[in-house]
């Protein structure tokens, strides 16, 4: 699993950005077996998301709703069973939930979201004492995942979770890749200049569009912009500071050798406007494909290890990443909304002699299923509290009749990060009916229960994000969009209220309620 890893940047899924930077070995695998083309998330964000993988369960029932919230870790994880059938089980890479990993006979992970460059990691039976390592993150997590299959038990069956940081912001590339995709000029997504206007206040106070949200100094590498009246500037040099301060001097030689150039170039062209916000996009895609670059290649390492070991056969490979990730459309970055390129995931499942080689899936599947999924391949009984569902049945390439129509989703993180606004929603094969809801601004924040635990890493970030004013001018909302994806797969025209919507808002609406009413939510 990767770490905003959008399906646009991978080359078996087509997209203009990834015939420019295509990816060689994800492809390998795709040909293998099966790619999903609607896999998609329930709460598209780091940990709540992986809170949902590990137990099956949807956010308010794995408690995982927002960043900053801890898992309820006594529910179930499907590690901890297939520990106990037998499997040696191992974990390497971003974990980013607040327990130690259960169920796993080894652990190697990083430090919270991690660094690119020489990550500190921390071991089984030593959860929380971090020790630094040599080297580019993505390398490190394949070597330990090899070193993992080298020394198991080889009596046993195994379960490996490969979890990269990579492509995470801020986009620090290997530096053997630094630069790889210079000059090359990535198109610009038909909604790059999206006015959002037909859609409500969401999408217009939201804070992770290129022209304003990203910045030069952190995400673009160029802190020679630094305005040192500015906090927000300050506060994006001590970030970058932070990260260029890891590399050794044979990797700083790399790092200078590439990004000086560019950014004297940049600053003497004095660029503004749309030639500014045109800029930043291009060389964000050039950064983010060449972190992609190294991702590729730890795919074919371990496709070749399991080749080699005579493995490859008997063994299920899945691919996939935490949320999708905007590559510029809608003028974005980041991920959070129910938008189709944020909820929406890439997923490939290989599995030689059960899955046809190259085959592709249409059926709605959700990231709450891959628990169920390996207990089902396991040969373990899921337990009946686990809510998704297995995908063994939609291996065959026909999808059972009884296969979900529907999919629910629920993004809680509000006030915080990128200010994108609470929201629940169900999508179906063809519409998609969202509902915006919650106090905005200020109120928000004097609900915001982490104000009153002071000395907390929860309350040092709501207070940084309290003093940046962050919350001001956002309204009170309460208010749905509908979208039809037949007609409309851009999402650029919200048909909430309509003539002619009313029995599709209807139906939608009442699927909608039937979710909340059987997950039990209390907040829309
Ligand atoms: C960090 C990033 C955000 C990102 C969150 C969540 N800022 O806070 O841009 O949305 O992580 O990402 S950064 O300046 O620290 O990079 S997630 O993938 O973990 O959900
Ligand atoms: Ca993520």
């Amino acid at each position: 699993m990767c770490d905003d890893h959008a399906m646009q940047a991978i080359s078996a899924y087509g997209s203009p950005i990834s015939k420019l930077a295509p990816t060689p070995n994800i492809d390998r695998l795709a040909r293998r077996g099966m790619l999903f083309n609607s896999a998609f998330v329930e709460n598209s964000l780091s940990s709540p998301s992986r809170a949902c993988l590990i137990t099956g369960l949807y956010s308010n029932q794995n408690g995982q709703r927002q960043l900053l919230e801890g898992i309820d870790s006594t529910k179930t994880f499907f590690s901890e069973l297939l520990q106990q059938a037998g499997y040696e089980t191992g974990i390497v890479g971003k974990w980013h939930l607040m327990c130690e990993p259960k169920g796993f006979d080894w652990y190697h992970i990083l430090d919270d979201q991690g660094t690119y460059y020489n990550p500190t990691f921390c071991s089984t039976h030593h959860y929380k004492q971090y020790r630094k390592e040599e080297g580019y993150a993505t390398d490190l997590i394949t070597e330990h995942a090899i070193n993992f299959l080298d020394h198991r038990d080889k009596n046993k069956p195994f379960c490996l979770l490969v979890h990269h940081k990579a492509p995470h912001r801020n986009w620090m590339p290997a530096p053997k890749n630094i630069g790889k995709y210079d000059g090359v000029v990535f198109p610009l997504p038909k909604t790059f200049w999206d006015d959002y206007s037909t859609r409500g206040s969401a999408a217009h106070t939201q804070n992770m569009n290129i022209t304003h949200a990203m910045e030069l100094i952190q995400d673009l590498k160029v802190p020679e912009m630094m305005d040192t009246t500015k906090a927000q500037d300050r506060f994006s040099y001590m970030c970058l500071m932070g990260e260029l301060g890891r590399l050794n001097s044979e990797q700083r030689i790399a790092w200078d050798k590439y990004y000086m150039p560019r950014n004297r170039k940049f600053i003497e062209a004095h660029l503004t406007g749309k030639e500014l916000t045109k800029w930043k996009y291009e060389n964000y895609i050039r950064d983010y494909m060449a972190v992609i670059a190294s991702v590729d290649e730890s795919v074919g390492k371990l496709l070749d290890y399991l080749e080699k070991n005579g493995l490859d056969k008997n063994t299920i490979i899945v691919y996939t990443s935490d949320q999708g990730f905007y590559l510029g459309e809608h003028g974005w970055f980041d991920k959070r909304f129910m938008y189709e390129e944020s909820m929406h995931t890439p997923l490939i499942i290989s599995y030689p002699g059960h899955i046809k080689e190259g085959s592709v899936c249409n059926s709605l599947v959700q990231n709450i299923d891959f628990a169920p999924t390996f207990l089902s391949l396991a040969g373990i009984k899921q337990p009946k509290e686990m809510t998704g569902r297995s995908l063994e049945s939609l291996f065959s390439g026909t999808a059972p009749k009884n296969w979900r129509k529907s999919l629910y989703y629920h993004y809680y993180d509000y006030p915080t990060f990128h200010l994108v606004r609470k929201h629940d929603g169900v999508r179906t094969e063809r519409y998609k009916l969202i509902h915006f809801y919650g106090k905005g601004g200020i109120r928000a924040v004097s609900e915001n229960k982490y104000q009153n635990t002071p000395g907390t890493r929860e309350n040092n970030l709501f207070k940084k994000l309290s003093a940046a004013k962050y919350f001001h001018n956002d309204p009170d909302i309460n208010y749905y969009e509908l979208y039809d994806l037949k007609n409309d797969p851009n999402e650029l025209n919200n048909i909430y209220g309509k003539k002619g919507t009313d029995n599709i808002f209807n139906k939608l609406k009442k699927k909608l309620n039937c979710y909340r009413k059987n997950l039990k939510i209390d907040e829309y």
